[in-house]
């Protein structure tokens, strides 16, 4: 079956002046690690720095909406301290939640639920603020209404994050009736279904980000 869904004619943008937050909950891992994958894989294509890139885990997609915000509002009180002659500090956002960000290499590539968590290490520090913010989540829909109180409510957190910080936020998150929906939407179901979501959020990311400065 032939399809009108998605992004439409992709023009390339050079993300090699950007950084970029990537926030993203550990529930349904092994869907979460597949979309991580196809974001970062978007992100070095367009350009983007590894240096540049900021990887934030955080348990649920409940808490993706708080993860984001801190970590916007910390990059800019760093960007403003360096700015004005502070040295020496280390990286605000990650100390402001805690100080870890996921190592994405520990990040099992099989199991799904059930397999050992990603595990965490301190991040180098960093010094502007981001450019734009994804946030990656994958909902799954079960047999009481705590779907749809999540969903609601990560849905519009994350919009008023962006439009309360200004940062582009990235609305990486799936609102899954199935299992099967998200392998799929994460490209690695058996039959290969859908491409990777994951590379139209990284896509977007950089696009947001390098249209943002023009309209800053
Ligand atoms: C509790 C819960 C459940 C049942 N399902 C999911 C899910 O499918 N995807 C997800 O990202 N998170 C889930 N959570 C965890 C909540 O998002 C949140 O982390 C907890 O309620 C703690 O605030």
């Amino acid at each position: 079956m032939t399809t009108i869904k998605g992004l439409g004619e992709a023009k390339q943008y050079d993300g090699s002046t950007l950084r970029i937050g990537i926030v993203h909950a550990r529930w349904n891992t092994k869907i979460i690690s597949a979309l991580l994958d196809g974001t970062l894989k978007a992100l070095k294509a367009a350009g983007v720095k590894d240096e540049n890139i900021v990887l934030q885990s955080v348990p649920g997609s409940y808490e993706l909406p708080f993860a984001v915000q801190r970590m916007y509002t910390a990059s800019q009180q760093q960007s403003s301290f360096l700015s004005s002659g502070g040295a020496g500090l280390v990286n605000a956002a990650t100390d402001l939640l805690g100080g870890s960000t996921t190592d994405l290499t520990s990040l099992p590539r099989e199991g799904g639920e059930g397999s050992k968590p990603p595990t965490v290490e301190k991040s180098g520090g960093s010094k502007a603020t981001f450019d734009a913010i994804i946030a990656i989540g994958a909902l799954i829909k079960g047999s009481t209404m705590h779907f749809e109180y999540i969903s609601d409510s990560v849905s519009h957190g994350l919009m008023k994050v962006q439009l309360e910080t200004g940062c582009p936020v990235v609305f990486g998150l799936l609102t899954l009736l199935t299992e099967e929906q998200g392998l799929e939407r994460a490209g690695i179901d058996e039959g290969k279904k859908m491409h990777n979501h994951g590379e139209d959020w990284g896509a977007a990311a950089v696009e947001l980000g390098v249209k943002r400065k023009g309209w800053a």
